[in-house]
């Protein structure tokens, strides 16, 4: 198993919530103030200008999967990427 911290940056002006598909994630902090209350999750609302930052523990299901903005329209538009796990 291994463990990443991403940082997740809104430069927009609208609200984005990311979703990671497999891998729950716990949000660290916002902003650098830390969150006060962790637990799993699998979608975190990004504000404007805000940066979260998350960490999240790649357990053992190796293979490719997707990260998103949970908004319909915005994926669409591209606001998705690909996530490759190796065992
Ligand atoms: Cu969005």
């Amino acid at each position: 198993m291994k463990t990443e911290e991403w940082i997740l940056l809104n430069s927009g002006v609208m609200d984005h919530p990311f979703h990671v598909h497999v891998n729950p994630f716990q949000v660290i902090s916002r902003n650098g103030t830390p969150e006060p209350f962790r637990a799993w999750k699998d979608t975190v609302v990004v504000r404007p200008g805000e940066e979260v930052r998350i960490r999240t523990a790649f357990r053992n299901f190796p293979g490719r999967t997707v990260y998103h903005c949970h908004i319909l329209d915005h994926e669409e538009l591209g606001m998705m990427g690909t996530l490759e796990i190796s065992a």
